[in-house]
């Protein structure tokens, strides 16, 4: 039976990355099949619910004030328009709807109607994410008794290489958003990105710092760059096309996000669209159980249904319906 450890060390974490790679992925797909059902994959759905004009610096993202990218800045969605948006994901076969603002923080005066949004989703019989930017204690409690299931706030990358991408907030003041939203009782959503010119010792530390935190996310989503033009990243790689991730590289860090965090849901997240069958068949197999459907993510082209339709009749997958293992967990926990 395989432990759950928050114990690793990056020595360990970095053998497992060196592993054969037939080797790898044997591991991971053991380690899969022992917690989770191995043809299942959760279906999210996402939504920009406030676009661009980030006061941020995140090189890679469309939405910072920083990037010439394109992307129009908009206010904060009515919430009757979000409730329909979640209602077509659901018509769609989505699990869980997640929502995104690009913000550094919500304001005060904006939690009022994120509440109303939480609440109207949850009516509905959806899971229900947001990805805001950092919360106070207090916020992450206000979203906690809307009955928020899940927030999302990535680390993005080891400490080392998130100072070379992000200077406008700290790797350390992620993590304690990570820890207030721990501590309300919401369910953590934490990854990042692969594919940002970092190194292989990057993709060790980032892996690290996820798999040895007090208690691992429920979710952890591995993005592979979507390189938009006019952010730092998105034209660095335009210049360097030999910078781009190796498809192996990135299937190698799903198999050992899988093995390190045998319990959470590993979500194959942005990059899909650019990436081959045959490449995301090995992230399944490598231990990713969770997709985003749909034909967009935030502002970057997505798979699309159709096609991601096709792709789970070919591979015979299905959509998963139970109850993740960490919230099952939970659930079995005797109330405090
Ligand atoms: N503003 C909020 C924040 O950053 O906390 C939430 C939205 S932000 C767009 C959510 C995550 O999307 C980022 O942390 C990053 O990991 C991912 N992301 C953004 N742009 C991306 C890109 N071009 N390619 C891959 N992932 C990206
Ligand atoms: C995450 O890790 N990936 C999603 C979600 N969390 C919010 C966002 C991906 C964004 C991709 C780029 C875009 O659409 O602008
Ligand atoms: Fe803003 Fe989030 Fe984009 Fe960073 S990733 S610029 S915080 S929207």
């Amino acid at each position: 039976m395989t432990q759950i450890r928050t114990d690793w060390t990056r020595a360990e974490i970095a053998e497992l990355f060196d592993l054969p790679f037939t080797e790898l992925l044997f591991r991971a797909a053991t380690v899969h099949r022992e917690f989770h059902p191995p043809e299942q994959v959760q279906l999210c759905t996402l939504l920009s619910i406030k676009t661009g004009g980030c006061p941020e610096d995140c090189g890679y993202c469309s939405q910072s004030v920083k990037a010439d990218s394109g992307v129009e800045a908009t206010k904060l969605m009515e919430v009757q328009l979000v409730l329909q948006r979640a209602a077509q994901a659901k018509d769609q076969g989505s699990q869980r709807f997640c929502m995104g603002a690009a913000w550094r923080n919500p304001k005060d005066r904006d939690m009022p109607k994120i509440v109303e949004i939480v609440k109207g989703v949850r009516e509905m019989g959806l899971e229900t994410c947001m990805t805001l930017g950092m919360l106070t204690p207090k916020q992450a409690d206000m979203l906690a008794e809307a009955g928020l299931d899940y927030y999302n706030h990535n680390i993005d990358s080891s400490p080392e290489y998130y100072e070379r991408v992000i200077s406008t907030r700290t790797m350390d003041e992620r993590l304690e958003t990570l820890d207030n939203v721990r501590k309300s009782g919401i369910n953590v959503c934490s990854g990042g990105i692969v594919g940002m010119g970092e190194t292989r010792q990057d993709r060790v530390g980032f892996i690290h710092t996820l798999a040895t935190l007090n208690a691992h996310p429920e979710s952890v989503p591995v993005n592979a760059l979507v390189p938009v033009k006019g952010t730092v990243l998105g034209d660095m790689l335009a210049d360097t096309p030999l910078a781009k991730i190796d498809d192996i590289e990135f299937v190698r860090t799903v198999a050992v996000a899988r093995i390190t965090m045998p319990l959470s849901m590993v979500r194959l997240s942005a990059g899909r669209e650019s990436m081959s069958e045959a490449t995301q068949a090995l992230c399944f197999l490598a231990g990713a159980n969770s997709i985003f459907t749909g034909d967009k993510l935030l502002t970057a082209p997505n798979a699309g249904d159709d096609s991601d339709e096709a792709l789970f009749a070919k591979l015979g997958l299905t959509a998963l319906k139970g109850e993740e293992p960490l919230r099952q967990q939970k659930n079995l926990e005797p109330a405090e």
